[in-house]
């Protein structure tokens, strides 16, 4: 596209103070932690801005789902009720992991309300207060077997709300001890810091207790309220993710053959999740009354490739 020259000096103004803003505003925001298994342990993710308004990034685009994969698995969420087979709902306390408010429940909350339900297509994973507590959904997909490499994309529509912390993931099947077997976090936002939608990745070399994990961040406009397609290509050689096609992430094996870090050889599950409060998601305080919230997933497909 043709860009207006003489433009150029209060588009760049416009960025740079942007970027600024965008810089001042996540070292002091973002105080805590990935989705991470680290319980209660404080933490700062270390920031890789993507944004596609930096003048000069050089985005690795991409048409999704990437071209030589083969769908291996899906779930359309077309047939209205719980969640199919292929489906584990995590049970939990508040404060299990990242000091979380939440209380995960399988299926319904005790008054039976459901805190994930498939509708009209979609998947919703509802939280919300009842009693003197906030009742949520985290549920897996495969988590005995889980997929090792591939191409996995969702069409997600994220809350609204101060105290929400929504997120796509993937963990090792054969876990022992985090970080060391490895997390992959697709896509994570947080309602206090709207629309901002962040991919990382933890090892023992590269994770938030040391303030050394990856992770990239970019505005995705309308995250909150619409749809959008959050993707990750998982290879031997590296991890990228994408949002809406747009490379977010990008993260690559450096062929040490060291678990530190590379631990992303074995298979992983898939995890949807909305968390409430918590070291990031409550790192401003959480406003109940935002309460119920609805994360929506269109679909979850994973491919492989052929
Ligand atoms: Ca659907």
């Amino acid at each position: 596209m043709k860009k207006n020259v003489s433009r150029k000096p209060l588009l760049l103004a416009f960025v740079t103070l942007t970027l600024l803003s965008v810089t001042l505003c996540l070292s002091s925001c973002r105080a805590a932690s990935g989705n991470s298994e680290a319980n209660g342990k404080d933490s700062k993710k270390n920031l890789t801005q993507r944004n596609v308004s930096v003048a000069g990034q050089e985005l690795n685009d991409a048409k999704c789902p990437l071209e030589g994969y083969k769908l291996v698995w899906h779930d359309e969420f077309e047939k209205a009720g719980i969640l199919g087979g292929d489906w584990t709902y995590q049970v939990a306390p508040p404060k299990w992991v990242n000091n979380e408010l939440q209380t995960y429940v399988k299926e319904t909350s005790p008054a039976g309300k459901p805190v994930a339900e498939c509708s009209e297509g979609t998947l919703k994973i509802n939280c919300f207060s009842e009693g003197d507590k906030v009742y949520s959904g985290r549920v897996y997909a495969q988590v005995n077997s889980g997929w090792k490499y591939g191409y996995v994309e969702a069409s997600i529509k994220l809350p609204v709300g101060k105290g929400t912390w929504p997120a796509f993931w993937m963990m090792p099947v054969h876990f022992s001890s985090w970080p060391y077997d490895g997390e992959i976090d697709i896509m994570e936002e947080v309602g206090f810091h709207p629309d901002y939608t962040s991919s990382s990745i933890h090892c023992r070399s590269y994770n938030h207790v040391k303030g050394t994990q990856k992770t990239s961040e970019r505005l995705c406009e309308g995250a909150e309220g619409g749809f959008h397609l959050y993707a990750l290509e998982w290879t031997a050689d590296y991890i990228r993710t994408f949002v809406d096609g747009k490379e977010l992430l990008y993260f690559e094996n450096d062929k040490e053959g060291n678990k530190d870090t590379w631990p992303f050889n074995t298979p992983f599950y898939l995890i949807l999740n909305v968390a409430w409060g918590g070291n990031w998601g409550g790192a401003q305080g959480v406003d109940e009354s935002a309460l119920p919230v609805t994360m929506e997933v269109d679909y979850v497909r994973v491919f492989q490739k052929e």
